[in-house]
């Protein structure tokens, strides 16, 4: 089978640019290793910039969302034992959106496979190859047998453990990395929020904690641990009394708890991969980059990526152009390391890192008070976190 673009992956990335591409007449297949229940039921990220509600509703995949969503004007913070708000509309006329990432992706496969273009799910790509030819081919195995699809172009939207980015030659593959001496324990639990905001806590003695939400009954929380911590040393009773601590006592703030429905602990790092593009191979999303969860940029930054390879995709099949091929990897790290340095920002802000000494820690109080108590700083913060432009 021969299509335009092989895309490989159906995470947000991967999903949102087999919708652009169809609706602009571009032929396209979508290979994903994993089954659609788990893909649709995989937790992960929460927050949508207002580019991505954007590109959600200019593709028409927005009707379940704007149902549910949580629209955000502002974010709390406490830190020092202070509590702050960042009040985003007020700063700078944005918002933030809560909707869950399983959810983005349901409807993103629901609205691609009512228009016809083919998800194969099961379908884990081997080997990519014939990059440097007319027609590349991506290897796969479906239902225990091998099969190949051929395109003009591939799109490596595999996420940070696929095989995109290592189809690029070392000896041309630069990879900027970070590794964090912590990682976040994650919890879903049926509880409503604490506050109808976003918490961001910085505990001096007892590290960082994350109160968010996925629906007025279901609370998502985080706490930071080490990156190694079992999950299954933290009993319900354990995780609610450490929340409670780290959130500390506050007037307005009682922590709502429930049922914890799932916990997993996730590692923590900062990725830069580069070029993003080898011959007919483009990659994208989490394939190239990893950011730290304390900016929510990781779901954004994949719908950014594709966002600019489609324009490049479009302007070659209309124009016959190849010049934002060439301009691809520079065009879409400009965002990355806005974002990158974005994510690295809040996190050393946020997190209680081992080996720093008395010194370090009121420093990082007093940074947090400069930038939360100054309007200058929270619109500096708000500017960020609510997401640069698209294209930058
Ligand atoms: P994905 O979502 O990892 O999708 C890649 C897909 O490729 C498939 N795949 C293959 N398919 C075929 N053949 C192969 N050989 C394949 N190898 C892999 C995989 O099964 C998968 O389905 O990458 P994509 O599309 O680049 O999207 C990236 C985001 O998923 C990720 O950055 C975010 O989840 C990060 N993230 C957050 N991002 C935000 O924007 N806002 C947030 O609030 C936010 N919070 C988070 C997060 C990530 C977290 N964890 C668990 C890492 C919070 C957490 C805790
Ligand atoms: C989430 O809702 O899961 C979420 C929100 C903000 C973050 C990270 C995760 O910084």
């Amino acid at each position: 089978m021969h299509v335009q673009v092989g895309i490989i992956g159906a995470g947000p990335g991967g999903l949102m640019l087999a919708r652009l591409l169809h609706l602009n007449g571009i032929s396209c297949v979508v290979l994903e290793s994993r089954a659609r229940a788990y893909v649709e039921t995989r937790v992960r990220a929460g927050l949508l910039e207002q580019g991505s509600v954007d590109l959600m509703t200019e593709t028409g995949m927005d009707e379940r969302m704007r149902r549910e969503w949580m629209v955000h004007d502002g974010t709390e913070y406490i830190a020092g034992g202070e509590r702050y708000r960042v009040d985003m509309w007020d700063l700078i006329k944005r918002r933030i959106y809560i909707y869950g990432q399983q959810e983005v992706v349901k409807d993103m496969i629901a609205v691609n496979l009512a228009a016809g273009v083919p998800i194969h799910f099961e379908a884990e790509a081997r080997e990519i190859g014939c990059l440097d030819t007319q027609k590349p081919f991506i290897r796969y195995e479906k239902d225990g047998a091998e099969a190949t699809l051929t395109c003009d172009y591939v799109a490596g939207c595999d996420g940070f453990h696929g095989i995109s980015r290592r189809a690029i030659p070392d000896a041309i593959r630069k990879d900027y990395d970070r590794v964090y001496p912590f990682g976040w324990l994650g919890i879903l639990a049926d509880a409503p929020p604490t506050l109808p905001e976003l918490i961001y806590c910085q505990n001096e003695e007892r590290g960082f904690a994350l109160f968010t939400m996925r629906s007025t009954k279901v609370s998502r929380c985080y706490l930071q641990v080490p990156p190694d911590e079992d999950e299954a040393n933290w009993s319900d009773d354990r995780i609610w009394n450490e929340l409670s601590l780290r959130l500390g006592k506050h007037e307005g703030i009682a922590l709502s708890t429930g049922k914890i429905t799932q916990k997993s602990v996730t590692a923590m790092r900062s990725f830069v991969s580069e070029p993003m593009r080898h011959g007919r191979l483009f990659i994208a999303g989490d394939a190239a980059h990893i950011v730290p969860p304390t900016g929510a940029k990781g779901m954004n930054l994949a719908i950014s990526d594709v966002y600019v390879l489609s324009k490049a995709l479009i302007d070659f099949y209309r124009n016959g152009s190849t010049a934002c091929f060439d301009r691809y990897t520079e065009t879409c790290l400009r965002r990355i390391w806005g974002a990158q340095h974005f994510s690295w920002w809040m996190t050393s802000m946020m997190h209680n890192m081992p080996g720093d000494n008395p010194f370090d820690r009121k420093r990082q109080i007093a940074e947090l008070r400069t930038v939360l108590g100054s309007r200058a700083g929270r619109t500096l913060l708000a500017e960020n976190y609510s997401g640069l432009p698209l294209e930058m």
